[in-house]
């Protein structure tokens, strides 16, 4: 037993864009527990619930050393009823009930392999639960159509399941560079996402591309796809043109977080190095890799809207409405007070100009 006086409370800031979260983590059996509800809750679209799992995993993923009793966690923000049970259930037993059900559940399993398939969200998975379908070899008898993308998720599952590595996206990430130079000298590549923030693995790779000129980097999506395409680099590509219009009147409200830079979802054929060859002898694998293209002017913002994590993204900008009244996206920042926007050439002035202490991308692992 520990007595009152032995217990180390923690300090912790209630927005995660004030925290410092590095990807060591001393409470992984709690996030882990956390993560998969939120996972769970946002596979069943209840999205108010997953935000609430979110916030509390990302808020034990900042403390500086492990918890073991629940009297620790005494007057912390961000840590509803429901977590706390979660939590209680850990330190207590090893492992939380609701997890280890949900992790055994037929639906649960069947949201997970479903969205596994790259173009399956939430809603399409669901509709296909409704039919009886719950895997993979029910789903190709099962008649139903699928989109390009989802075909090509399919065709793909095994290798966009496994984790792209650090040294799969630098190598990537020469090939995006030499397309760019290739078709517009001066373009500036920029690795975004998790292996910015220094994650050693990823879903996916990230990359931004801009031009040093402002207007030039106008029409260079498709030329970078075309060069890929053309190089026999790309399995799939769907690009989406830019439709960001900055308004006198302030930024008109996004129908979503999304943002509406010029931007190709693409799966990469990577040739594997000798050491990554396996048994089956496949000497290419698949990866997602989104690229995105952003003006200059607009690249501190973009920068920093894909550095995420998404947790620490939609903090920012809770804390810049709520706090600040002003509004961030990937392309701008607006000050509602004096209705204007906010210029900005680097992620630090972002950061000044919300108040907001500096977080370099390696502490924005929230
Ligand atoms: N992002 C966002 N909103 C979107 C799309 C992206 O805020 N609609 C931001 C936050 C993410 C970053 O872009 O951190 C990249 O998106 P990913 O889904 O690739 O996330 P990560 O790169 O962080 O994770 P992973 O390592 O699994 O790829
Ligand atoms: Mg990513």
């Amino acid at each position: 037993q520990i007595s009152e006086a032995e217990v180390a409370l923690f300090s912790v800031s209630s927005y995660a864009c004030q925290r410092r979260t590095t990807l060591d983590n001393h409470n992984s059996n709690l996030t882990d527990a956390l993560s998969l509800l939120a996972e769970n809750a946002e596979l069943n679209n209840e999205d108010g619930r997953g935000v609430a799992f979110r916030r509390a995993a990302a808020l034990m993923k900042a403390l500086p050393t492990q918890v073991i009793s629940m009297s620790q966690l005494r007057g912390l923000p961000c840590l509803g009823e429901h977590s706390l049970r979660v939590i209680k259930d850990v330190l207590e037993n090893g492992v939380s009930s609701e997890v280890e059900s949900t992790k055994q559940s037929k639906r649960y399993k069947a949201l997970k392999i479903l969205t596994g398939i790259f173009g399956v969200g939430a809603k399409t998975a669901d509709r296909w639960i409704r039919e009886g379908i719950y895997n993979l070899e029910q789903l190709r008898h099962s008649g139903q159509t699928l989109n390009r993308a989802q075909k090509s998720g399919l065709e793909h599952y095994d290798d966009l399941n496994e984790p792209v590595t650090k040294a799969e996206a630098d190598a990537i990430g020469e090939i995006v560079q030499k397309a760019v130079d290739s078709v517009l000298t001066g373009s500036q590549v920029a690795l975004t996402g998790g292996f910015r923030r220094g994650k050693l693995t990823g879903h996916d790779v990230d990359f931004l591309i801009t031009h040093p000129e402002e207007g030039k980097e106008v029409g260079l999506m498709p030329k970078v796809v075309a060069w890929l395409e053309s190089q026999g680099f790309l399995l799939y590509q769907k690009t989406t043109r830019n439709s960001y219009l900055e308004s006198k009147d302030g930024p008109a409200r996004p129908a979503s977080n999304m943002d509406r830079f010029e931007r190709c979802f693409s799966i990469f054929k990577l040739t594997k190095g000798k050491e990554q060859e396996t048994a089956s002898h496949k000497i290419w694998r698949a990866v997602r890799v989104d690229l995105v293209v952003s003006p200059i002017s607009q690249f501190a913002f973009a920068v920093l809207g894909w550095t995420g994590s998404k947790l620490f993204e939609r903090e920012l900008r809770r804390w810049a409405g709520h706090e600040k009244n002003m509004s961030l996206s990937s392309h701008a920042l607006f000050d509602n007070t004096q209705n204007k926007y906010l210029r900005a050439t680097s992620e630090e002035e972002i950061f000044a100009y919300l108040g907001l202490e500096y977080i370099p991308p390696s502490e924005r692992n929230a």
